[in-house]
Protein backbone atom coordinates (compact mmCIF):
# COMPACT_ATOMS: atom_id res chain seq x y z
CA UNK A 1 0.00 0.00 0.00
CA UNK A 2 1.12 3.17 -0.40
CA UNK A 3 0.24 6.66 1.53
CA UNK A 4 0.65 9.96 1.65
CA UNK A 5 1.92 12.44 4.86
CA UNK A 6 -0.04 15.04 5.69
CA UNK A 7 0.55 18.08 7.67
CA UNK A 8 -1.97 19.65 9.90
CA UNK A 9 -3.19 23.08 9.56
CA UNK A 10 -4.57 23.32 12.20
CA UNK A 11 -2.65 21.13 15.35
CA UNK A 12 -2.94 17.61 17.17
CA UNK A 13 -0.50 18.40 20.20
CA UNK A 14 -1.73 16.04 23.37
CA UNK A 15 -3.90 13.32 24.29
CA UNK A 16 -6.76 12.26 26.59
CA UNK A 17 -5.98 8.43 26.45
CA UNK A 18 -2.59 7.09 25.91
CA UNK A 19 -3.71 3.58 25.66
CA UNK A 20 -6.04 4.43 22.73
CA UNK A 21 -3.74 7.08 21.07
CA UNK A 22 -6.84 9.62 21.76
CA UNK A 23 -6.50 13.44 21.36
CA UNK A 24 -7.35 16.00 23.88
CA UNK A 25 -7.84 18.24 20.45
CA UNK A 26 -9.54 18.07 16.84
CA UNK A 27 -7.16 18.88 13.96
CA UNK A 28 -7.61 20.11 9.85
CA UNK A 29 -4.97 18.41 7.79
CA UNK A 30 -4.21 18.66 4.14
CA UNK A 31 -2.58 15.54 2.52
CA UNK A 32 0.28 16.36 0.24
CA UNK A 33 1.38 14.72 -2.83
CA UNK A 34 5.21 13.87 -3.62
CA UNK A 35 6.32 12.53 -0.37
CA UNK A 36 4.79 8.98 0.01
CA UNK A 37 5.56 5.70 2.24
CA UNK A 38 4.97 2.08 0.45
CA UNK A 39 4.79 -0.46 2.79
CA UNK A 40 4.29 -4.68 1.57
CA UNK A 41 3.21 -6.77 4.81
CA UNK A 42 3.86 -10.69 3.98
CA UNK A 43 0.64 -12.39 6.01
CA UNK A 44 2.59 -15.46 7.21
CA UNK A 45 6.07 -15.32 7.07
CA UNK A 46 8.79 -17.77 8.52
CA UNK A 47 9.12 -15.41 11.09
CA UNK A 48 8.41 -11.48 12.30
CA UNK A 49 10.40 -8.99 10.42
CA UNK A 50 10.25 -5.60 9.97
CA UNK A 51 12.66 -4.03 7.11
CA UNK A 52 12.90 0.12 6.47
CA UNK A 53 14.27 1.54 3.70
CA UNK A 54 16.54 -1.61 3.20
CA UNK A 55 18.05 -2.36 6.80
CA UNK A 56 16.06 -4.31 9.70
CA UNK A 57 14.38 -2.19 12.05
CA UNK A 58 15.65 -1.40 15.37
CA UNK A 59 14.17 -3.08 18.15
CA UNK A 60 11.84 -0.06 19.54
CA UNK A 61 10.43 0.84 15.79
CA UNK A 62 10.07 -3.35 15.31
CA UNK A 63 8.22 -3.55 18.49
CA UNK A 64 6.02 -0.68 17.41
CA UNK A 65 4.98 -2.04 14.21
CA UNK A 66 4.61 -5.54 15.51
CA UNK A 67 2.43 -4.19 17.97
CA UNK A 68 0.05 -2.32 15.84
CA UNK A 69 -0.31 -5.78 13.66
CA UNK A 70 -1.23 -7.48 17.36
CA UNK A 71 -3.95 -4.88 17.49
CA UNK A 72 -5.20 -5.81 13.73
CA UNK A 73 -5.25 -9.72 14.62
CA UNK A 74 -4.21 -10.91 18.09
CA UNK A 75 -4.37 -14.33 16.17
CA UNK A 76 -1.88 -13.49 13.68
CA UNK A 77 1.02 -15.55 12.01
CA UNK A 78 4.38 -14.22 11.95
CA UNK A 79 4.65 -11.36 9.60
CA UNK A 80 7.11 -10.19 7.18
CA UNK A 81 7.35 -5.93 7.00
CA UNK A 82 8.85 -4.13 4.50
CA UNK A 83 8.63 0.10 3.84
CA UNK A 84 10.17 2.83 2.28
CA UNK A 85 10.14 6.26 2.35
CA UNK A 86 10.96 8.95 -0.17
CA UNK A 87 11.90 11.45 2.37
CA UNK A 88 13.42 12.43 5.09
CA UNK A 89 11.63 9.85 8.17
CA UNK A 90 11.84 10.88 12.10
CA UNK A 91 12.57 14.75 11.44
CA UNK A 92 8.60 16.95 11.21
CA UNK A 93 7.73 15.89 8.16
CA UNK A 94 4.93 13.92 9.07
CA UNK A 95 6.47 10.50 8.31
CA UNK A 96 4.66 8.27 11.33
CA UNK A 97 1.96 9.42 9.50
CA UNK A 98 2.05 7.68 6.36
CA UNK A 99 3.80 4.94 7.47
CA UNK A 100 1.05 4.08 9.41
CA UNK A 101 -1.68 4.30 7.20
CA UNK A 102 0.56 2.53 4.67
CA UNK A 103 1.07 -0.22 7.33
CA UNK A 104 -2.93 -0.21 8.58
CA UNK A 105 -3.98 -0.77 5.05
CA UNK A 106 -0.98 -2.94 3.75
CA UNK A 107 -1.84 -5.21 6.84
CA UNK A 108 -5.69 -5.08 6.23
CA UNK A 109 -5.08 -6.33 2.35
CA UNK A 110 -2.25 -8.84 3.38
CA UNK A 111 -4.99 -10.44 5.86
CA UNK A 112 -7.20 -10.83 2.89
CA UNK A 113 -9.61 -7.57 3.03
CA UNK A 114 -8.88 -5.40 0.06
CA UNK A 115 -11.37 -2.97 0.72
CA UNK A 116 -11.73 -2.18 4.09
CA UNK A 117 -13.65 0.12 5.97
CA UNK A 118 -11.84 3.13 6.09
CA UNK A 119 -13.34 4.82 9.24
CA UNK A 120 -12.34 1.02 11.08
CA UNK A 121 -9.19 1.44 9.37
CA UNK A 122 -8.70 5.30 10.45
CA UNK A 123 -9.15 4.12 14.44
CA UNK A 124 -6.59 1.66 13.26
CA UNK A 125 -4.33 3.79 12.09
CA UNK A 126 -4.26 6.38 14.81
CA UNK A 127 -3.19 4.03 17.79
CA UNK A 128 -0.10 3.17 15.47
CA UNK A 129 0.33 7.30 15.46
CA UNK A 130 -2.26 10.05 16.15
CA UNK A 131 -1.70 11.71 12.67
CA UNK A 132 -1.90 8.44 10.41
CA UNK A 133 -5.78 8.60 10.78
CA UNK A 134 -5.49 11.36 8.78
CA UNK A 135 -3.32 9.82 6.01
CA UNK A 136 -6.13 7.56 4.91
CA UNK A 137 -7.79 9.97 2.48
CA UNK A 138 -6.25 12.84 0.43
CA UNK A 139 -6.69 16.35 0.44
CA UNK A 140 -8.38 18.42 3.15
CA UNK A 141 -9.22 15.92 6.12
CA UNK A 142 -10.38 16.98 9.48
CA UNK A 143 -9.86 14.43 12.56
CA UNK A 144 -12.57 15.25 15.18
CA UNK A 145 -11.32 14.45 18.70
CA UNK A 146 -14.41 12.35 19.24
CA UNK A 147 -16.28 11.34 22.93
CA UNK A 148 -17.02 7.72 23.10
CA UNK A 149 -14.25 5.95 25.91
CA UNK A 150 -12.92 3.39 22.90
CA UNK A 151 -12.05 5.82 20.35
CA UNK A 152 -14.42 4.63 17.56
CA UNK A 153 -15.54 8.27 16.66
CA UNK A 154 -12.51 9.59 16.65
CA UNK A 155 -11.21 9.20 13.31
CA UNK A 156 -10.54 11.24 10.26
CA UNK A 157 -13.21 11.74 7.82
CA UNK A 158 -12.51 13.97 4.19
CA UNK A 159 -13.63 17.28 3.90
CA UNK A 160 -12.19 18.22 0.60
CA UNK A 161 -10.96 16.18 -2.34
CA UNK A 162 -7.22 17.03 -3.46
CA UNK A 163 -8.62 17.97 -7.12
CA UNK A 164 -10.71 20.83 -5.69
CA UNK A 165 -8.59 23.63 -4.60
CA UNK A 166 -5.06 24.19 -5.92
CA UNK A 167 -3.01 25.03 -3.03
CA UNK A 168 0.74 24.13 -2.41
CA UNK A 169 3.01 23.53 0.39
CA UNK A 170 5.92 24.99 0.16
CA UNK A 171 8.67 23.06 2.48
CA UNK A 172 11.63 24.29 3.57
CA UNK A 173 13.71 21.53 4.77
CA UNK A 174 16.45 23.15 7.78
CA UNK A 175 17.68 20.16 8.94
CA UNK A 176 16.73 16.45 8.39
CA UNK A 177 18.60 15.25 11.73
CA UNK A 178 16.05 12.90 13.39
CA UNK A 179 13.93 14.98 16.41
CA UNK A 180 15.67 14.82 20.18
CA UNK A 181 12.47 14.43 22.17
CA UNK A 182 9.89 12.42 19.88
CA UNK A 183 5.79 13.92 19.47
CA UNK A 184 4.38 11.27 22.07
CA UNK A 185 6.63 12.30 24.72
CA UNK A 186 6.70 15.45 24.11
CA UNK A 187 2.96 15.95 24.22
CA UNK A 188 3.19 14.00 27.58
CA UNK A 189 5.52 16.34 28.65
CA UNK A 190 3.16 19.36 27.53
CA UNK A 191 0.32 18.36 29.08
CA UNK A 192 2.42 17.80 32.77
CA UNK A 193 3.78 20.54 32.57
CA UNK A 194 2.86 23.77 29.89
CA UNK A 195 0.85 26.48 31.66
CA UNK A 196 -0.53 27.24 28.89
CA UNK A 197 -1.54 23.60 28.04
CA UNK A 198 -5.19 23.70 29.14
CA UNK A 199 -6.18 27.60 27.14
CA UNK A 200 -4.51 25.40 24.35
CA UNK A 201 -7.33 22.61 24.80
CA UNK A 202 -9.92 25.06 25.51
CA UNK A 203 -9.09 27.12 21.86
CA UNK A 204 -8.50 24.23 19.58
CA UNK A 205 -12.13 23.21 19.02
CA UNK A 206 -12.77 26.83 18.09
CA UNK A 207 -9.80 26.73 15.55
CA UNK A 208 -10.56 23.65 13.86
CA UNK A 209 -14.24 24.79 13.13
CA UNK A 210 -12.93 28.31 11.83
CA UNK A 211 -10.46 26.33 9.49
CA UNK A 212 -13.31 24.13 8.24
CA UNK A 213 -15.11 26.96 7.45
CA UNK A 214 -12.00 28.39 5.62
CA UNK A 215 -12.07 25.11 3.91
CA UNK A 216 -15.95 25.05 2.78
CA UNK A 217 -15.69 28.71 1.70
CA UNK A 218 -12.18 28.37 -0.22
CA UNK A 219 -11.06 31.58 1.96
CA UNK A 220 -7.40 31.06 1.38
CA UNK A 221 -6.73 34.22 3.91
CA UNK A 222 -9.13 33.17 6.77
CA UNK A 223 -7.52 29.48 6.31
CA UNK A 224 -3.92 30.48 6.49
CA UNK A 225 -4.86 33.15 9.38
CA UNK A 226 -6.05 30.57 11.78
CA UNK A 227 -3.10 28.04 10.52
CA UNK A 228 -0.83 30.22 11.65
CA UNK A 229 -2.43 31.06 14.95
CA UNK A 230 -2.97 27.04 15.68
CA UNK A 231 0.44 26.78 15.07
CA UNK A 232 2.25 29.69 17.53
CA UNK A 233 -0.02 28.38 20.35
CA UNK A 234 1.37 25.02 19.99
CA UNK A 235 5.02 26.04 19.95
CA UNK A 236 4.09 28.70 22.51
CA UNK A 237 2.85 25.06 24.88
CA UNK A 238 5.74 23.12 23.47
CA UNK A 239 8.47 26.36 24.39
CA UNK A 240 6.79 26.76 27.82
CA UNK A 241 6.97 22.67 29.06
CA UNK A 242 9.41 22.04 31.37
CA UNK A 243 12.22 21.40 29.96
CA UNK A 244 11.24 23.41 27.42
CA UNK A 245 10.84 21.80 23.71
CA UNK A 246 12.34 24.21 21.14
CA UNK A 247 12.08 22.60 17.97
CA UNK A 248 13.08 25.81 15.58
CA UNK A 249 16.55 26.43 14.87
CA UNK A 250 17.85 30.03 14.09
CA UNK A 251 17.56 28.92 10.20
CA UNK A 252 13.27 28.33 11.37
CA UNK A 253 12.92 31.88 12.16
CA UNK A 254 15.24 33.46 9.60
CA UNK A 255 12.62 31.57 6.85
CA UNK A 256 9.59 32.56 8.93
CA UNK A 257 10.96 35.97 8.92
CA UNK A 258 11.50 35.70 5.07
CA UNK A 259 7.86 34.68 4.44
CA UNK A 260 6.70 37.09 6.73
CA UNK A 261 8.36 39.66 4.58
CA UNK A 262 7.28 38.29 1.22
CA UNK A 263 3.94 38.49 2.67
CA UNK A 264 3.92 42.26 3.62
CA UNK A 265 5.31 42.85 -0.58
CA UNK A 266 1.51 41.58 -1.09
CA UNK A 267 2.51 37.56 -1.68
CA UNK A 268 -0.14 35.84 0.23
CA UNK A 269 1.47 33.10 2.35
CA UNK A 270 1.02 31.66 5.90
CA UNK A 271 3.77 29.53 7.26
CA UNK A 272 3.44 26.61 9.68
CA UNK A 273 6.25 24.47 11.91
CA UNK A 274 5.28 21.07 13.23
CA UNK A 275 7.53 18.89 15.69
CA UNK A 276 10.66 19.71 14.11
CA UNK A 277 12.51 22.86 12.74
CA UNK A 278 11.49 22.37 8.91
CA UNK A 279 9.22 25.33 7.73
CA UNK A 280 6.12 24.75 5.81
CA UNK A 281 4.24 27.47 3.61
CA UNK A 282 0.59 27.49 2.71
CA UNK A 283 0.04 29.56 -0.31
CA UNK A 284 -1.76 29.44 -4.08
CA UNK A 285 -0.25 27.37 -6.79
CA UNK A 286 0.47 30.48 -8.71
CA UNK A 287 2.89 31.90 -5.55
CA UNK A 288 4.39 28.87 -4.54
CA UNK A 289 7.66 29.85 -7.16
CA UNK A 290 8.15 32.91 -5.60
CA UNK A 291 7.42 31.38 -1.74
CA UNK A 292 10.29 28.76 -3.17
CA UNK A 293 12.73 31.57 -3.75
CA UNK A 294 12.17 33.32 -0.63
CA UNK A 295 12.96 30.08 1.53
CA UNK A 296 15.97 29.33 -0.59
CA UNK A 297 19.06 31.55 0.74
CA UNK A 298 17.89 29.77 4.65
CA UNK A 299 17.45 26.35 3.60
CA UNK A 300 18.94 22.82 2.90
CA UNK A 301 16.54 21.81 0.28
CA UNK A 302 12.91 23.36 -0.63
CA UNK A 303 9.58 20.95 -1.98
CA UNK A 304 6.82 22.66 -3.79
CA UNK A 305 4.29 20.07 -2.79
CA UNK A 306 0.72 20.12 -4.05
CA UNK A 307 -2.79 18.22 -2.34
CA UNK A 308 -1.85 13.89 -2.40
CA UNK A 309 -4.73 11.45 -2.91
CA UNK A 310 -5.90 8.88 -0.64
CA UNK A 311 -3.75 6.00 0.46
CA UNK A 312 -4.20 2.99 -2.45
CA UNK A 313 -3.53 -0.38 -2.54
CA UNK A 314 -0.71 -1.02 -5.10
CA UNK A 315 -2.21 -4.62 -7.39
CA UNK A 316 -0.92 -7.49 -7.07
C1 LIG B 1 -0.05 17.26 13.86
N1 LIG B 1 1.97 16.57 15.10
O1 LIG B 1 -1.23 17.58 14.02
C2 LIG B 1 0.89 17.49 15.00
C3 LIG B 1 1.53 18.84 14.97
C4 LIG B 1 3.22 17.24 15.36
C5 LIG B 1 2.89 18.66 15.55
O2 LIG B 1 0.71 14.77 14.89
O3 LIG B 1 2.15 10.38 19.49
O4 LIG B 1 3.36 11.25 15.28
O5 LIG B 1 2.19 9.09 17.34
O6 LIG B 1 0.07 10.20 18.10
O7 LIG B 1 0.89 11.83 15.17
C6 LIG B 1 2.93 14.34 15.28
O8 LIG B 1 2.54 13.44 16.19
O9 LIG B 1 2.02 11.56 17.39
C7 LIG B 1 1.79 15.25 15.09
P1 LIG B 1 1.59 10.23 18.11
P2 LIG B 1 2.17 11.91 15.88
O10 LIG B 1 0.37 16.81 12.76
Amino acid sequence: AVAHPNIALVKYWGKRDLGLNLPAVSSLSMTVDTFETRTAVTWGADHDEVVLDGTPADDRATARVLAFLDRLDAQRPPCRVESHNTFPTGAGLASSASAFAALALAASAAKGDRDPDRTALSALARQGSGSACRSLWGGFVVWRKGHRADGTDSVGAPLLDASVWDLRLVVGVVSTAKKAVGSTAGMERSRASSPLYDTWVSQAEADVDAGVQAVSTRDLAALGRVMEASTFKMHAVMQTSDPPLMYWQPATVAALHAVWALRAEGVPAWVTMDAGPQVKVLCAAEHAPAVAEALRPHVQAVHQLGQGGPAWIVPS
